[in-house]
């Protein structure tokens, strides 16, 4: 049976794992930039991710990559106008990945249900009023300044805290803007503006992010603090350490996971939460 937008926004009652699969149309996202920015090469990948059982497809026309510079809306639009269609027919709920109103309008318009915000309503404060307009769940992530500059030198006293502050500032600042308490999705940002043991304070402190009431999504795929653990350079070659924060952060309290590889995360969570379950958890 396939999942509904409740499901995702109450996963982190009923501990129902939610996979959601990325799919970017960009020619710069660090791990796969230009394999899809072609139409065709996008429709299958969301396809493939369908049928790999991903829930959600998480569409995104700008990278947010360290250093990486903005792209405009209609940018944007453009190349998200023959991806979307095809992303909506996979059958997975739709997930717009931007930071502005009008690119997420276009995508709730063309199917899109669900809208994931990088910057937590900061970078356009339109996004919020928008998803509160269409009762779109909404995803908050933490960053620490943008992009372009936000690897430079990141400190925290207390990341965890820190972090769980700024959500609970960026949750109010929604409601304050019509969007329901319960449906927003909160992410720590892994790689965004964090160092190595940032990342690593995040993901073991997932339960405390979860105390916040709603669901916690987590995004650790292919990303650089893996290449830093493991020494693997290539982002594509990151999965078994993607499986492994995927894992650890589910163990946590986080249930929703943003990754590149659907099919490996499904059965490593089929494993996993099998022995779980064996053992009575
Ligand atoms: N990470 C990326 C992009 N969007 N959204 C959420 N909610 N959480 C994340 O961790 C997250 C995100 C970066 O990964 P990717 O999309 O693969 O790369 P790029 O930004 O270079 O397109």
């Amino acid at each position: 049976m396939s999942i509904t937008l409740d499901d995702i926004l109450t996963s982190h009652r009923s501990g129902r794992a939610v996979v959601m699969g990325v799919l970017n149309v960009t020619p710069d996202s660090f791990s796969d930039g230009g394999a899809f920015l072609d139409p065709a090469a996008a429709r299958s990948q969301a396809e493939r991710m369908a049928a790999e059982g991903a829930d959600v497809i998480d569409v995104g026309a700008e990278s947010t990559r360290p250093g990486s510079g903005r792209v405009p809306a209609s940018e944007q639009i453009a190349r998200l106008r023959e991806v979307l269609p095809a992303a909506v027919a996979s059958g997975a709920i739709v997930s717009i990945d931007t930071t502005r109103a009008d690119v997420a309008r276009f995508a709730l318009d063309a199917g899109a249900r669900m809208v994931n915000d990088v910057s937590a309503g900061r970078d356009d404060p339109a996004l919020l009023a928008l998803a509160a307009e269409r009762g779109a769940p909404v995803v908050l992530m933490h960053m620490l300044g943008e992009p372009k500059s936000m690897q430079a030198d990141p400190q925290y006293d207390d990341v965890v805290a820190e972090v769980r502050a700024f959500l609970a500032g960026r949750m109010d600042a929604a409601v304050a803007a019509g969007v329901r308490r319960e449906r927003i999705l909160v992410d720590p940002g892994i790689g965004f503006g964090k160092r190595l043991e940032h990342n690593l304070a995040l993901l073991a402190g997932v339960g405390e992010l979860a105390a916040l009431g709603v669901a916690v999504l987590v995004g650790p795929s292919r990303k650089r603090f893996i290449g830093e653990l493991s020494g693997e350079p290539a982002p594509a070659s990151r999965l078994p350490g993607t499986l492994a924060a995927c894992l650890a952060a589910r163990r946590r309290g986080a249930t929703v996971f943003r990754v590149h590889d659907v099919g490996a995360l499904r059965q490593a969570l089929a494993v996993h939460d099998a022995i779980d379950r064996a053992a009575g958890g």
